[in-house]
């Protein structure tokens, strides 16, 4: 039998450790309650990010960095890889037809295609069956034909050549991802060290000049949009006159994309191009056309169209991460000599690739251990 007192004495003990074990269990429901709540708010502090962290934070772009390395050829290479394959292990004598109807469908465009056969064939059987040297010869071809229209490098640095404002008008038809890559080229240029304004000139959506107003905040840029303009090319004019007056380096224009086949479009288009070129004293630097790049051959017409109109300097492929159409930009380079210049692979701010042939060429042949002498 124990004492009152011991009796007392066990309760203050046991009391004691409790006490013990509850401050010890505070700080742990502290941090799992604070996890909880910065789980239910991760919406809006994404929203509320500077730009930088976009690079320094977890950002989604972080962690999709190969797609930047593999220019967004991913899906691209893919399909290549598939093809090669198969030719390199057919001895079959259709295989050169076989080769032929795939390289179609990889949108290289038929005069790349046929001039790649041609040269495939000329190879000794040996040759012909080592995926290596097909690899090597494909890469010197491909990279002749992507000398066709250079990328300025230049240009892909936001160079202004001390040509301030430096105007860039930026085409397309609707929904290919223009107003994403100004929002884009504008950070990057920023980036740069530009001082940057982005104008809304496409007033033909109400909700468009929003969308680039949030672009603009994003990428921490100036945005022109004056209130009561509707017709685009005084959009245009008056903005020209603003970066002229305020010392701007860089200005973006974003204009509507109504379907290439309206007429309107086209002529609304030159109208905007004869008002910067007024405000401006002389042609705009840069014309982009802005293509999705799952689009296909249909992309090569809307190229085709655009460069009837007004004089197109280069283009930009969007959407290359969700796509195996990246074969296009070869049709684009050898066919329509206009350099590409971005190639966009996401849709977060850092999603834009400068275009550089070499590294394209060995992403989309997955690899190349070295390129054939001619
Ligand atoms: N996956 C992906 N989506 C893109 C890319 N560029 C634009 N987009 C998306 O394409 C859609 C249309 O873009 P928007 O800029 O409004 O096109 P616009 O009508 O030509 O101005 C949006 O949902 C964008 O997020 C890209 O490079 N990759
Ligand atoms: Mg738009």
């Amino acid at each position: 039998m124990i004492s009152v007192t011991e009796h007392w004495l066990l309760v203050g003990i046991v009391a004691v450790f409790i006490v013990i074990f509850l401050l010890m269990l505070i700080p742990i429901l502290r941090s799992s309650f604070s996890l909880k709540n910065n789980n239910s708010s991760s919406s809006a502090v994404v929203l509320e990010r500077e730009p930088s962290d976009y690079i320094d934070v977890g950002s989604p772009s972080r962690t999709e960095k190969p797609k930047k390395e593999t220019m967004g050829l991913s899906k691209t290479q893919e399909f290549f890889k598939a093809v090669l394959h198969k030719f390199v292990n057919t001895a079959d004598e259709t295989r050169f037809e076989h080769l032929e109807q795939e390289l179609y469908l990889g949108d290289l465009g038929p005069k790349v295609v046929e001039h790649l056969i041609s040269v495939l064939q000329k190879l000794p059987i040996s040759q012909q069956q080592s995926l290596e040297t097909i690899k090597s010869v494909l890469a010197r071809e491909l990279l002749g034909m992507l000398s066709g229209a250079v990328a300025g490098a230049q240009v892909q640095d936001f160079q202004t050549d001390g040509e301030n404002p430096y105007v860039c008008l930026v085409v397309g038809i609707n929904g290919v991802g223009k107003t994403t890559t100004i929002g884009k080229l504008a950070y990057a240029a920023r980036k740069a060290g530009r001082k940057v304004l982005v104008a809304a000139g496409d007033t033909f959506r109400a909700a468009a000049a929003e969308q680039l107003s949030v672009w603009s905040q994003r990428a921490h840029v100036d945005f022109f949009s004056p209130p009561q303009v509707k017709d685009p090319a005084a959009v245009a004019f008056q903005a020209v006159e603003k970066a002229k007056r305020e010392g701007y380096d860089y200005l973006l224009i974003d204009t509507a994309g109504r379907l290439h086949g309206s007429h309107n479009l086209m002529e609304e288009l030159k109208k905007i191009y004869r008002s910067v070129t007024k405000a401006l004293g002389k042609n705009p630097h840069q014309v982009f056309v802005v293509l999705d790049a799952s689009g296909g051959q249909n992309g090569i017409i809307q190229v085709q169209k655009f460069k009837e109109t007004i004089p197109v300097t280069g283009v930009i492929l969007t959407k290359m991460d969700g796509s195996s159409k990246g074969g296009m930009a070869v049709h684009i380079v050898n066919d329509l000599k206009i350099p590409v210049l971005w190639l966009g692979v996401g849709e977060s701010i850092e999603d834009l690739v400068p275009f550089d042939s070499n590294r394209f060429v060995r992403s989309l042949l997955g690899g190349v251990d070295s390129v054939s002498p001619s």
